[in-house]
């Protein structure tokens, strides 16, 4: 095991060589190391599950680098297993030290990824019925919740190893279900009406759950790719027409491609590739993931941010026959965003590029782009109003320590709007996600992939109307990293996910957002590896 004062050494030096390209590096490369039968199964499996996300399934990167056989066998087997084990400082999990791959499965992933990348299977619409699953038919469903539960203020938490999302009551604290989704699931998302809770797993399995059954649970399902990270559904109501929850779509990670599906059913629709040239070089690129998606509130619309092409789609689904959409271009690799307070302007991070597009969705145009900071990774943001700048927004950041402040404003604070105008101090680089309510007094900002186990349990709260003053900041649990803040439908309680080891113990911590006292541990066993939380109000209301 290489000591992490040798991994320090050696990550400077590696960074010195990560960014030497290959043909500079010495001609002759050693051979890949050999996989003994029944490994390569096993290695693809956890590759996809664990590392396509960030340096993309073809290998080619984007959140994390390129992983090709010219840089990663001049690197040898003990330094890939060293990273992978130990992680790094900008944003590379510690695999091994987190228990979720074992020392032969880093051992077997550092082997694996000096040889040449596989290229997984295509996924037509033939392969998507055969997945489609309509467990419980609309016509079959309650007409009325069964329950006297206040469901718009559940709560869907993804329990990440689990391959489950729990249904909690945000009044009682109580899981009201656990239900079978797909692998890690990413985000959840509701439905206009709130009364569905739609899952993607980045298995790329889709799950649609009924809040009103007696006991909620899912009543439809579709696999229509193999690695995804985002859905939504159709949210416009209005002169072009009511497509309320008619449609829902999908953007995958692989086979790059959005499906637009039936809204109440899931059943697959219309698939549309997002393969096609990046907008600066021109280049065709074979696998340009799907990250964000957000859908409109003033047309019948959904915002698509496409990662490697660095586009923007605006897709008009009010007829699919005839399909329109506004490519606009951005900045690559596209990654999470969300709305301005006024719902009209869309922020989205290209983090590896350290900036922030963001997108007039009423006009259908790119709006600014600018500078925010090391690597931005807003979540869905958070929209405030500053005492000195007014209307602003805020991001944390995986590459410093710090949130960007910046307005977002152009009528009436043209000359602070999309740009830094305050900088806010955290304890350090690894900021995922960040959350306030338009009650709350508070900023609330986490640490989660800081490379300090003990600032990764940290979450620091900021005063608005003194954004000077030092944060306020504190452990939340012993049991592992505090990420993603959710406010209850009242917006006077936070949840926060206490992330531990798959094998170990994990919680859910609720605090009072007026005194910032603690007011609930939920450590019920069942709470495995929690990571997002939605409750139904605010994510119907796109509030934060
Ligand atoms: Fe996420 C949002 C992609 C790693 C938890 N993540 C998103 C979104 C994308 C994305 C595109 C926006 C979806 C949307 O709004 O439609 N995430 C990726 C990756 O590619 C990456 C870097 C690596 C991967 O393999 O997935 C990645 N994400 C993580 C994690 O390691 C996190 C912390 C835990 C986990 O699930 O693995 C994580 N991502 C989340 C959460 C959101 C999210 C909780 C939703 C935030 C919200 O409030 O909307």
């Amino acid at each position: 095991m290489v000591s992490r004062a040798k991994l320090a050494l050696l990550t400077l030096a590696l960074g010195a060589l990560w960014n030497v390209p290959a043909q500079a590096q010495a001609p002759a490369l050693p051979p890949a190391p050999p996989l003994a039968p029944g490994e390569l199964e096993n290695a693809k499996q956890i590759y996809f599950d664990r590392c396509a996300g960030c340096h993309g399934v073809l290998r080619k990167g984007a959140t994390g680098p390129q992983l090709l056989p010219a840089k990663t066998r001049a690197l040898t087997t003990p330094v890939l297993k060293a990273f992978i084990v130990n992680g790094t400082g900008g944003g590379m999990p510690d695999w091994g030290r987190q228990g979720i791959l074992t020392d032969a499965e880093s051992d077997l992933m550092a082997r694996y990824i000096q040889h040449d990348p596989p290229t997984p299977p295509e996924l037509g619409m033939a392969e998507m019925k055969k997945s489609w699953n309509l467990i419980i038919p609309p016509d079959k469903r309650p007409t009325k919740p069964e329950h006297d539960r206040d469901w718009q203020d559940f709560f869907a938490v993804t329990l990440r190893d689990a391959g489950q999302v729990a249904i909690i009551d945000g009044k009682t604290k109580e899981i009201v279900n656990t239900v079978k989704t797909g692998f890690a699931v990413h985000i959840s998302r509701s439905s206009f009406s709130g009364r569905y809770v739609y899952t993607i797993g980045r298995d790329g399995r889709a799950t649609m759950i009924d809040l009103w059954m007696k006991v909620p649970d899912k009543v439809a399902e579709v696999k229509p790719c193999s690695d995804a990270r985002s859905i939504d559904t159709s949210k416009y109501k209005g002169k072009h027409g009511d497509f309320t929850d008619k449609l829902a779509v999908i953007g995958c990670y692989w086979p790059p491609q959005i499906i637009v599906l039936e809204g109440n059913t899931l059943e697959p629709l219309k698939v549309i590739s997002s393969r096609s040239m990046t907008y600066d070089t021109m280049e065709y690129h074979p696998e340009p993931r799907v990250a964000s998606i957000v859908a409109s509130h003033f047309k019948p619309e959904w915002v698509i941010n496409i990662k490697e092409t660095g586009l923007i789609w605006l897709v008009d689904y009010s007829d699919l026959k005839n399909l329109k959409m506004t490519q606009i271009q951005g900045e690559k690799f596209l990654h999470d965003g969300g709305w301005d307070a006024t719902k009209r302007y869309f922020m989205v991070a290209a983090n590896m590029a350290n900036k922030v597009v963001v997108i007039d969705v009423e006009k259908g145009k790119l709006e600014a782009i600018f500078e925010s900071g090391i690597k931005p990774h807003p979540g869905r943001g958070a929209n405030w109003i500053d005492p000195k700048f007014g209307p602003v927004n805020g991001t944390p950041h995986l590459g410093e320590g710090k949130v960007a402040v910046y307005g977002t404003d152009p009528a009436k604070h043209k000359e602070h709007a999309w740009k830094n105008v305050r900088e806010l101090k955290t304890l350090g680089g690894g900021g995922l996600f960040i959350k306030t309510h338009p009650k709350s007094k508070n900023v609330w900002v986490d640490h989660a992939l800081n490379g300090d186990p003990a600032i990764q349990k940290q979450v620091c709260v900021f005063e608005k109307a003194n954004p000077e003053k030092d944060p306020k900041c504190w452990k939340v649990s012993d049991k592992g990293r505090a990420v993603h803040f959710e406010y209850n439908k009242a917006g006077d309680e936070v949840w926060i996910s206490v992330w531990g080891k798959k094998d170990g113990k994990s919680e859910i911590v609720v605090y009072d957002d007026k005194t910032l006292q603690e007011k609930a541990r939920i450590d019920d066993p069942r709470i495995i590896t929690p990571t997002g939380k939605f409750n139904v109000y605010n994510t119907v209301k796109d509030i934060y």
